[in-house]
């Protein structure tokens, strides 16, 4: 397979490491293009001793290759997707502008992955938010078995989640040095009960993509269960991980060795078993959902509590993008 490979928003954190997955993966046997802002073309990139000189986005250029990775902004994807999408190009979105769209599937490969044929009018992909991600994988195997009836999960996010300014605005402030943030307070040493801003009835948008896009991805996949979902997202003070507490009720009962089965037999889940759990900082540059502290909840009928972390740029992002690819490799997409 020799392919022409875009990555749109290639100098961001997931499109730095979706060119470092993909070199990894395709430089033998692929053509990988970075893709940025005009500001950004023409900076030079190296990645795993390959250099590559960021290109900017032209329709010359962007349409020349078999997919496109959208990393970037959702302004920048409702702009380049529709016309790439157009001439035929896969494109593969990261950010939240499709992800609801009736004719976009929003996938997770480890539970469903769209017809070749339900792409051909529209060959569009969207990956789930980076906590979604995690928590339909963790959910989908007990769902699938036993019917997830009700669920309350409560996030603590990464700075990361907001980029590179995140990032650089909590080292600034542990180091004690002035500069930009894109959070609302000081997050050094501190905590803030929500992530990104306010929509609707003291929600916020990360609460509305959790709660709606956990419904698509989970009754596109087992339509006959019907579930309904309470979300809090939290921004906490570490660089890379997202880690969310999650509380469910099933409509049919299981012992707590049922659902341990589901978990630990289940692609992309690494079960802990009780004392062993893992953190944000253990959980970083690692593909798997890790998923520990099962135990019965009181709350609900037949109801359990977890405790998860994935690295949220990889299988919460640029992992789940590729393997997205691979999937549409393996089922024909680029054989038709
Ligand atoms: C965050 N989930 O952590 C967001 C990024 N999509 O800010």
């Amino acid at each position: 397979m020799n392919k022409e490979i875009g990555i749109v928003g290639a100098t961001g954190l997931v499109g730095s490491l979706l060119l470092d997955i993909l070199v990894k993966r395709f430089i033998k046997s692929s053509t990988i293009h970075a893709f940025a802002s005009d500001e950004s073309a023409g900076t030079e990139l190296v990645c795993r001793n390959k250099k590559f000189i960021v290109k900017k986005m032209t329709e010359d250029d962007l349409e020349k290759c078999h997919v496109l990775f959208f990393a970037s902004s959702e302004a920048i994807s409702k702009k380049w997707i529709p016309i790439m999408a157009d001439r035929g190009v896969l494109c593969i979105d990261k950010s939240s502008a499709f992800r609801m769209d009736p004719r976009v599937s929003l996938v997770i490969p480890e539970i469903h992955f769209p017809n070749v044929n339900d792409l051909k009018d529209f060959p569009v992909i969207s990956s789930p938010n980076c906590c979604t991600i995690p928590l339909a994988l963790s959910l989908f195997p007990i769902h699938q078995k036993y019917g997830i009836k009700n669920i309350i999960v409560s996030t603590y996010q990464s700075v990361s989640g907001a980029g590179k300014s995140g990032i650089e605005a909590l080292r600034s402030e542990l180091l004690e040095i002035d500069s930009e943030t894109p959070f609302p307070k000081k997050i050094a040493y501190n905590v803030f009960p929500f992530v990104s801003h306010f929509v609707e009835d003291g929600h916020t948008d990360e609460e509305f993509k959790i709660k709606e896009e956990l419904k698509k991805i989970l009754y596109t996949a087992v339509p006959e269960f019907q579930f309904s979902i309470d979300a809090t997202s939290v921004r906490v003070p570490t660089f890379v991980g997202h880690g969310e507490s999650v509380t469910l009720g099933l409509h049919k009962p299981a012992q707590k060795s049922d659902i341990v089965q589901c978990l630990s037999q289940y692609e992309g889940i690494q079960y802990e078993d009780f004392p062993m759990f893992s953190t944000p900082l253990e959980c970083e540059g690692k593909d798997e959902v890790f998923v520990s502290r099962l135990r019965p909840a009181e709350n609900f009928d037949s109801g359990y509590s977890y405790w998860l972390v994935c690295d949220n740029l990889r299988k919460g992002a640029s992992l789940n993008a590729v393997q997205i690819f691979l999937k549409s490799i393996e089922v024909g997409f680029f054989s038709s």
